[in-house]
């Protein structure tokens, strides 16, 4: 029996991915890290720091710099994702994810986020969405980032249900590991084979409806 839905964020509810990729793609150029569809794929869900070693990881130069200069490379890097985010409006909405929340609310499903990333209650106040999720998992007081089930068992402890009774949305696999191991359902919204841990898989968010999910898990 389902009682809760706890939300990634980004690649979810709204295409922020794009401009975290940007980001990350124009600060790899900067360092000579070569770019690639495995990287990038790779960083979705990732916390900021954790981005960028892997980043540097894949440069081979996770040695070349001091813990403060890496922190000076993750806020460059956050202060043009900011720029990016602060011209983001309603219309930036993936499709049927308003629809889906008002269909959430209106069954009586408990809402939380559980996305890793710092700017989240800005995004969500651009989109105009703040008011659809009381419930925010902080990323700040998690000891772990995704794949760890942390913040999913956090998600579901908000909400003050049981992990078994929360379904977890995510279009990154570092998510879907989250999801599973905190024992949630696990919905997928994207490529099949990147997500083939999910218990259920949606190519888009338009698909995403409570009765394409009842159908899927019945
Ligand atoms: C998001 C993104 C990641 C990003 C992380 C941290 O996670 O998918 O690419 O690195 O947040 O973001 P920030 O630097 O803004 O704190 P999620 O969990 O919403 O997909
Ligand atoms: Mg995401």
């Amino acid at each position: 029996q389902i009682k809760g839905f706890v939300f990634d964020l980004d690649g979810v509810i709204t295409d922020t991915s794009l401009y975290h990729t940007k980001a990350w793609h124009q600060l790899a150029d900067k360092l000579d890290v070569t770019w690639s569809k495995e990287l990038e794929d790779g960083l979705k869900g990732i916390s900021r720091m954790d981005s960028l070693e892997m980043i540097l990881k894949a440069g081979h130069k996770e040695n070349d710099y001091t813990h403060d200069e890496k922190v000076a490379l993750a806020t460059e890097k956050n202060t043009n994702y900011v720029n990016e985010i602060s011209k983001m409006t309603p219309e930036n909405i993936l499709p049927g994810i308003k629809a889906f929340l008002d269909d959430l609310r209106a069954n009586g499903y408990q809402i939380a986020l559980a996305s890793a990333s710092k700017n989240g209650p800005t995004v969500l106040k651009n989109l105009e969405l703040t008011d659809y999720f009381p419930k925010i998992v902080d990323p700040a007081s998690l000891s772990k980032g995704k794949p760890d089930p942390e913040i999913y068992t956090k998600g579901a402890e908000l909400l003050g249900l049981a992990p078994e009774t929360c379904i977890g949305v995510e279009d990154a696999a570092a998510g879907i590991e989250a999801i599973n191991a905190a024992n949630e359902v696990s919905v997928g919204i994207g490529d099949a084979t990147l997500l083939k841990d999910a218990d259920v898989r949606f190519d888009n968010t338009a698909e995403m409806t409570l009765a394409n999910i009842k159908k899927a898990m019945a």
